[in-house]
């Protein structure tokens, strides 16, 4: 790839989508890298202008502005939603203000872009899908942000699977596991907290393999049966008062209670029969973020792991047995998903990459009108999946149908 010029790039001349984006921490980190280089590397249609980042915090979020290339910073989200020099909402938030956020930019008039788990219950996010749908009605377009949809590796098993490579499919089997939790003086941050994050490693991690185990499928869980667990129920608090909680930070005094899962394990069932396991966790002591799936189906089988996120491995069972074996597709060559603008084979991509993806396919699903993927409507379909796996836990591991 030709490096892009700053004055006379593959941008110049295009029309602007002026993003606004709420938060800026890891997530607002990932999104501020996928909105400034996805109009640098892909000949988009429309221009993405970074154009105010809203933290509550004056100082830190013009220092984040200015560290991510944010123009204006605002304070108060309600100014942002509000503001004429916007068009695009980006919600990178912890999940208990995102129905809010979102339903009020959609209200302005914005498109909107809101981090995954859509929201921390079932009630929001059909308030956000019934929203969405009206909002479409007039030309403003509303997505999740499951970003792992858009890794090459996995766009490109989507593709095998709708081209029939692996015929009917049998077995799903997806875990995520992270260890971030395994120390027991890790303090009580937002995420631990069911008020703030919905649940735990369920909305977290459990949130992005369901989806994506149902993206590759190409189908809906029809009902689940299922684990969860707190390991460790009291931990320390940050900075001792609620308001550490948000900022996760501070000096610990005392202790508070995890009121979220910290494992969540669960089968599920597809409506064509096939069946499928998944583990979400972040009790996997050294694992930090692998994300691991395999697909088995009658003519083959599809593997992949994030921890190495260039390769798809695949079993043709239709080959000869003495030559048929898992073989390793090396994803970086132009004619996989998204190469044809990045670098030569062979040199490879990796996480942030997910997040230019997901901008550019944004941007195009705005200037072509066309209704954006994930949809807010699959954000609630997930959404329901995740209540079924808490409701299954509950009745300790009773089949759970998943609602329509
Ligand atoms: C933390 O567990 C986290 O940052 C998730 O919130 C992200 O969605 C995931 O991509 C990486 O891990």
């Amino acid at each position: 790839m030709e490096q892009p010029q700053q004055s006379a790039g593959p941008e110049a001349g295009k029309p602007p989508l002026r993003v606004g984006m709420v938060g800026y921490a890891f997530m607002g980190a990932a999104h501020s890298q996928g909105w400034r280089t996805a109009g640098r590397v892909f000949d988009l249609p429309r221009r993405p202008v970074l154009a105010a980042l809203c933290g509550r915090d004056a100082v830190a979020v013009r220092a984040a502005a200015d560290r991510h290339g944010w123009a204006a910073t605002e304070t108060d989200w309600r100014a942002l939603v509000e503001r004429d020099d916007v068009d695009l909402v980006d919600i990178c938030t912890p999940g208990d203000s995102h129905a809010e956020i979102a339903l009020a930019a959609l209200a302005a008039g914005k498109h909107v872009l809101c981090e995954k788990p859509l929201a921390n219950t079932v009630e929001e996010a059909e308030t956000m899908a019934r929203a969405a749908e009206s909002a479409y009605a007039a030309g403003r377009l509303a997505m999740v942000g499951f970003n792992y949809r858009r890794v090459p590796a996995t766009s490109l098993a989507r593709q095998m699977v709708a081209d029939g490579r692996l015929g009917t499919l049998r077995h799903v089997r997806v875990t995520y596991l992270q260890d971030w939790l395994v120390d027991p003086q890790f303090p009580l941050t937002w995420r631990l907290r069911r008020e703030s994050a919905g649940s735990g490693s369920l909305g977290d991690l459990g949130a992005h393999i369901v989806d994506l185990a149902q993206h590759l499928a190409g189908e809906r869980l029809a009902g689940v049966s299922a684990l969860t667990e707190t390991f460790v129920r009291q931990r320390p608090l940050p900075g001792g008062t609620t308001s550490g909680l948000a900022a996760g930070t501070g000096t610990v005094t005392g202790t508070g209670t995890v009121t979220v899962d910290d494992a969540a394990l669960f089968t599920g069932r597809f409506a064509s029969g096939a069946l499928a396991s998944f583990e979400a966790t972040r009790y996997a002591t050294g694992r930090k973020n692998a994300l691991r799936l395999e697909l088995n189906g009658e003519r083959g089988s599809l593997a992949f792991d994030l921890e190495r996120l260039n390769e798809l491995w695949f079993h043709d069972a239709t080959e000869p047995g003495a030559h048929a074996g898992f073989r390793r597709i090396l994803v970086t060559e132009p004619d996989h998903p998204y190469l044809d603008a990045w670098w030569p084979p062979g040199h490879g991509l990796g996480y942030e990459h997910t997040f230019v993806h997901q901008a550019r396919d944004l941007v195009h699903a705005i200037a072509a009108g066309h209704r954006p993927e994930p949809s807010f409507a699959d954000g609630l379909q997930v959404q329901r999946v995740l209540a079924a796996v808490e409701e299954s836990a509950e009745k300790n591991s009773v089949y759970t149908p998943i609602a329509d």
